[in-house]
């Protein structure tokens, strides 16, 4: 009886570290949020000096890079925030966490014994002020890495090798380039660091006061894992720098319990003993778990730039898309497709064509037909990094033109253009649009239902949006539990509410949309082979 009490008034709480801001929410065990906090690093830590969580480099802009004692300093806030609340820290559990992707922590040597003799009379930030050997680690925003790619390309024999082996070709964000930079252009800071963690698994070591290990989903945004044999390929890290493994250590799957919580939040903050630590992971994996994505789903999140993922059965590498282990089923994988340009550039269009106002752009969407006369447009304010252009490309029904002929057009052109692409990239990896696959929309955008109509008939498939926020914060919640109890995830998560349907594809959508997905490839094949031999003359 006492211990059904125990479990009834048992809470967990889930982390986010993303960009711009460190949030918490307390869920109950039917996994109800009771409680939230956050601190937002611009405004709530100005000492840093960040804008957007983000430290751009003067002299080099694309040297994007955090200070790591800020999100130290955030620790210690948010969870006097979350007490301020009323959260009682001691029914919490179990713990766990989402980070922003690939960036990179290091831990000067000496760092584990400080963690281990934390004082909780003190703040976290005073006393490990001078654990960092590299106080500003590089973000996933750096394109500062171009050389180290090639170089780790050229360690496995290509691009094409590299992603079989690692789920992605080369990224200048990946984490691997970053250390091999690190290495490189401070060879004593690399040489004076005991461990390397990625966001998320620095935010768990803080939580388990030692080094938490880096979990498969998150760690196989690195470009240094054989994504199949789930461990480290001993030559990229070779090709990296020397001694990386021991900084490393072995990667764990992502619902692995990691131990008890730190003493020092036991007695700062009167956390149960018993409280556990589960992996944290990266915030798009996390993600995939808060939207409880299964097979047959495509999640696309209409932001600032649009990113798309897709649970695989088997891992499939399509160029410049992302394949990662997956954090709920540690047999199986998902895919990353990321979009440059999204929001903005729907924003664009909406300004020149628009008058500015989301309501006549809806009507304009509305008023051409789905297929748009045949004319199809890709927008590219920023080069695009799914297919790599940049610029503007309208075709009509036989040609490429300069302009078309109406505001409208050019609208539906947009909107249409941006979710073939999406279309094309999920076909590859094996999404069998139109056979029972259902379509998951978040983000601004998703409020759009004129948007989401167009969604729905270029994927033959329903859409659905979710009622839930924050799916990246909520899906670590969820995997403390998973973590914690070893319990089938359909089970733990089965209490939620499911995804409500917004809008049905036209009976005609795929007679039409099949086709154009067919020409977007011809024309974007094109377009990238005249770039090449451009570049070759
Ligand atoms: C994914 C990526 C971003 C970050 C943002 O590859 O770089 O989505 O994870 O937080």
């Amino acid at each position: 009886m006492a211990e059904d009490n125990v479990t009834a008034n048992r809470t967990f709480l889930g982390f986010d570290l993303s960009t711009q801001q460190l949030k918490v929410a307390a869920l109950n065990d039917n996994l109800e949020v009771l409680h939230e906090a956050h601190v937002k690093f611009d405004t709530d830590l100005p000492e840093f000096r960040t804008q957007g969580g983000a430290v751009i480099d003067k002299s080099d802009h694309h040297r994007i890079t955090a200070p790591t004692l800020m999100w130290v300093k955030a620790v210690d806030m948010v969870l006097d925030r979350l007490m301020m609340a009323g959260v009682d820290f001691s029914t919490v559990a179990a713990i766990s966490g989402s980070a922003q992707q690939h960036g990179s922590v290091y831990w000067q040597k000496g760092a584990s014994q400080t963690l281990l003799r934390l004082n909780p009379d003190e703040f976290l930030h005073q006393q490990l002020a001078h654990c960092f050997s590299v106080p500003d680690g590089p973000i996933w925003m750096d394109g500062s890495t171009a050389q180290q790619c090639r170089q780790l390309e050229a360690a496995v024999g290509g691009a094409e090798m590299l992603a079989a082996i690692t789920g992605s070709r080369a990224y200048e964000r990946f984490t691997g380039a970053q250390i091999a930079k690190i290495y490189q252009t401070k060879p004593d800071a690399y040489k004076n660091t005991e461990r390397i963690s990625l966001v998320s698994s620095f935010l768990a070591t803080i939580f388990l006061g030692r080094m938490a290990p880096i979990d498969l989903s998150d760690g196989s945004g690195m470009n240094l894992m054989d994504i199949g044999a789930k461990r480290w390929h001993p030559g990229l890290l070779d090709a990296c720098a020397p001694g990386l493994e021991e900084r490393l250590g072995d990667p764990v799957p992502s619902n692995t319990v990691l131990g008890p919580v730190s003493p020092y939040f036991v007695d700062r903050y009167n956390f149960n003993p018993d409280c556990r630590v589960v992996a944290f992971t990266g915030d798009n994996p996390a993600s995939l778990m808060g939207m409880r994505l299964g097979e047959g789903w495509f999640a696309v999140s209409l932001g600032t730039s649009d990113t798309a993922f897709l649970w695989l059965k088997d891992a499939k590498v399509v160029p410049d898309g992302h394949v990662l282990r997956n954090p709920v089923d540690e047999n199986s994988f998902m895919a990353l497709l990321c979009f440059e340009n999204g929001s903005l550039t729907r924003e664009r269009v909406r300004n020149a064509c628009a008058e500015r106002s989301w309501d006549i752009f809806n009507q304009l969407l509305d008023s051409t037909p789905r297929g748009n006369f045949g004319n199809l447009g890709l927008y590219y304010d920023v080069q695009e990094i799914l297919p790599k252009l940049e610029g503007d490309f309208r075709y009509n029904k036989t040609q490429r033109v300069a302009k078309f002929t109406s505001l409208e057009v050019e609208v539906r052109a947009c909107v249409e253009g941006q979710f073939i692409a999406k279309r094309a990239y999920a076909e590859d990896f094996g999404f069998d649009v139109g056979r029972g696959t259902k379509i998951l929309a978040t983000g601004g955008a998703s409020k759009n239902k004129a948007i989401l109509q167009v969604l729905a008939d270029v994927f033959n498939s329903p859409v659905y949006v979710q009622k839930v926020a924050e799916s990246a914060m909520l899906g670590a919640a969820y995997q403390a539990k998973h973590g914690l109890t070893g319990e089938n995830w359909e089970r733990i998560t089965a209490s939620l509410p499911e995804p409500v349907k917004v809008c049905d594809p036209y009976p005609d959508a795929d007679e039409i949309y099949a086709p154009m997905t067919l020409r977007y490839r011809h024309v974007v094949q094109e377009l990238l082979d005249e770039k090449s031999s451009k570049l070759t003359k």
